[in-house]
């Protein structure tokens, strides 16, 4: 059985501004665009929540609600660095992160558990000692590092999987967490509205709905054959996901396995000589940001072509060594007798899948 948390801050950028200037505490508060340049709210604090102020909304609208709104800009780099930071918190608890966005992150603490000794040596907090028999005293004392460490609040889900963990982080905002326990998963979903389902957005939802569907109880009846004729391939996961199953590994951040340049031409070309032309340079830019990106070996390298027509295909061959000599029998190969002309030419490489060294580089 594995034990997910999943960590959501709360009202991160407004959180973020208020902490740095407690002058703001109280008020109604969020970070977005200026009204009168048609800009919307990012995020809002919960002062400015009571008005119905919530993010997407116009700026100009949410002026009429809450006249007394404090509208600070966007500080991008700010955040990033905040979450560069709980980052770290997470690391003193487990390698097995999987960041959603920059305030948000799956942990898998199934062997975090149970680490008395790494757990001391990595963390700050008195109150951390003897916490690590559960992953619900996991979850309190990463909220109190991040509230200790960066004076910020967060809330967290904890689960079996990725899924229940996503919907209970948000069970008890802001400042909360809530526990699915293996035992009650069966009777938590039953009641959960099929739009908490990852993958349910508002086409599916709305089919669902027409059908009567609104909770997972409702959606438990049906076959598997029934749901797959119905949605695809993702009918296979509505089927265990109204169950509160979800197979769903934490990624360790996303792997970069392929690295791409591409341009749009003003006017589509028609000529294999001006392809080779714009292909050389390129390759220049591929080579160049391969040296600033990573050092990974390369295992295959591909050409894209986008046609006036829109179609679109790429084709690749393994090699051993990165080379322009490759792209252009690539290109020569598919473009002879090819009359179509090019509005896009794109040309990437594949890293070697095994080489699992590159494993942090994340949104983080
Ligand atoms: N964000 C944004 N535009 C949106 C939604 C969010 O720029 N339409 C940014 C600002 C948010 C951050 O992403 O602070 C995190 O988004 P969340 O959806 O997690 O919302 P909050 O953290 O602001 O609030 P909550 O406490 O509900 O999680
Ligand atoms: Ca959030
Ligand atoms: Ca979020």
């Amino acid at each position: 059985m594995r034990k997910i948390i999943h960590i959501d801050m709360d009202c991160f950028y407004a959180a973020v501004e208020v902490r740095d200037n407690p002058a703001l505490r109280g008020q109604a508060v969020a970070v977005g665009g200026l009204a009168n340049q048609r800009g919307v709210l990012c995020a809002c604090n919960y002062e400015a929540r009571k008005f119905g102020l919530h993010a997407a909304m116009p700026t100009a609208r949410a002026i009429v609600l809450c006249p007394s709104l404090i509208l600070l800009p966007v500080n991008m780099e700010k955040y990033r660095q905040v979450s560069q930071a709980l980052h770290k918190i997470f690391r003193q608890y487990t390698d097995i992160i999987e960041p959603l966005s920059l305030d948000e992150a799956y942990l898998d603490v199934t062997h975090s558990l149970g680490r008395h000794e790494s757990a001391a040596a990595g963390c700050h907090e008195s109150a951390a000692a003897g916490c690590h028999e559960s992953a619900t005293g996991l979850a309190q004392v990463i909220r109190h590092a991040i509230q200790q460490q960066q004076g910020l609040t967060a809330s967290a889900g904890v689960a079996p999987n990725k899924f229940l963990a996503k919907v209970a982080s948000d069970w008890n905002k802001p400042d909360g967490q809530f526990v699915i326990p293996p035992q009650k998963i069966a009777v938590f979903v039953q009641s959960l509205a099929v739009e908490k389902l990852p993958g349910v957005g508002k086409v599916t939802a709305s089919k669902l709905h027409a059908k009567g569907i609104r909770y997972c109880q409702q959606l438990q009846p049906y076959t598997q054959q029934q749901l797959a004729d119905e949605f695809g391939k993702f009918g296979v996961r509505l089927y265990d996901y109204c169950r509160g199953i979800d197979h769903r590994d934490v990624q360790l951040s996303r792997i970069r396995k392929s690295l791409s340049v591409e341009t749009t031409f003003l006017q589509d070309l028609t000529q294999l000589a001006e392809c080779e032309q714009q292909l050389e340079q390129l390759y220049d830019s591929l080579v160049h940001r391969l040296e600033k990106h990573t050092n990974k070996p390369i295992h295959k390298q591909f050409i894209k072509l986008k046609f006036s027509d829109f179609s679109q295909i790429t084709r690749e061959c393994v090699v051993q060594n990165l080379s322009l000599e490759t792209f252009v029998i690539l290109l020569r190969r598919y473009l002879v007798g090819e009359h179509k002309a090019i509005r896009l030419l794109g040309i990437g490489v594949r890293f070697c899948e095994e080489d699992a060294s590159f494993v942090q580089q994340t949104l983080w």
